[in-house]
């Protein structure tokens, strides 16, 4: 058992999730070590520049799959495990949710067909790397996710006003994709908020709605006190 917070921040494309990552990144980065996914270790970073390359063209989702996969195993075992190990609480920028979202439900491939890929590889590095702590896979995803949540009319008027974001290679697709990917988050939380190992009560709704003032002072908050409960 590990009882250090490892945070995550997700939502669909125009809910606000870069701004929040931003403020809390200045408020608390004396006390989170903050990362992103894909990313995080320079592996994982190469991997995010393939991912993410607008001169490639479209990927098979299970190559995608596998590509967010290997740099989610580099990141859990470069950061997340010693990190954790070391008592330093994580803020990460995307997580696994994202997979189930991106590949599961966008790309076709089916939402537990991706958590059971997951759960797969992650118990078979924590084998092969971790014998002697017998820690679960469970440990080694986040253990509170914010999920930034806006009607779909919202976050599409936000995304096709964006003027100074550079496109990269899935925000291309994205636009034909918006209202899967937006779909795809309600059902993915709804996966992991009914998966008795998961725990319904790791994911916190957050009103997309609101200013990112009052966004980034409730998540705060919230953080301050989880990461006050663990001291
Ligand atoms: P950011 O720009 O929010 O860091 O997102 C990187 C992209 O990677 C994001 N694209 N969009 N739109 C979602 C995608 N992604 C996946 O497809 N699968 C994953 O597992 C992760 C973590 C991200």
């Amino acid at each position: 058992m590990i009882n250090v917070p490892f945070f995550a921040f997700e939502g669909a494309d125009g809910s606000g999730k870069t701004t929040l990552f931003n403020g809390l990144k200045a408020l608390l980065n004396d006390k989170i070590y903050f990362t992103r996914e894909p990313g995080g270790t320079p592996v994982a970073e190469s991997i995010r520049n393939v991912m993410l390359d607008p001169s490639l063209p479209a990927m098979h989702p299970i190559t995608e799959e596998l590509l967010m996969l290997s740099a989610r195993i580099e990141h859990v075992n470069n950061v997340v495990l010693p990190k954790l190990l070391a008592g330093i609480p994580i803020g990460s920028d995307r997580c696994f949710l994202s997979s189930i979202v991106y590949q599961g439900v966008r790309g076709g491939i089916g939402m537990n067909e991706i958590l059971q890929d997951h759960l797969r590889m992650l118990g078979r590095y924590l084998k092969m790397t971790n014998q002697d702590a017998e820690l679960e896979v469970y440990s080694v995803l986040p253990s509170v996710i914010y999920y930034l949540w806006l009607p779909v009319e919202e976050s599409l008027r936000r995304v096709q006003g964006r003027t100074s974001k550079k496109m990269d290679r899935l925000d291309l697709e994205g636009q034909k994709f918006h209202k899967l990917v937006h779909q795809g988050y309600d059902e993915a939380v709804a996966l992991l908020q009914n998966n008795p190992d998961f725990g319904a009560d790791k994911i916190i709704l957050i009103d997309a709605l609101q200013s990112p003032e009052q966004i980034l002072a409730e998540v705060h908050a919230d953080i301050l006190r989880r990461l006050e409960l663990c001291a």
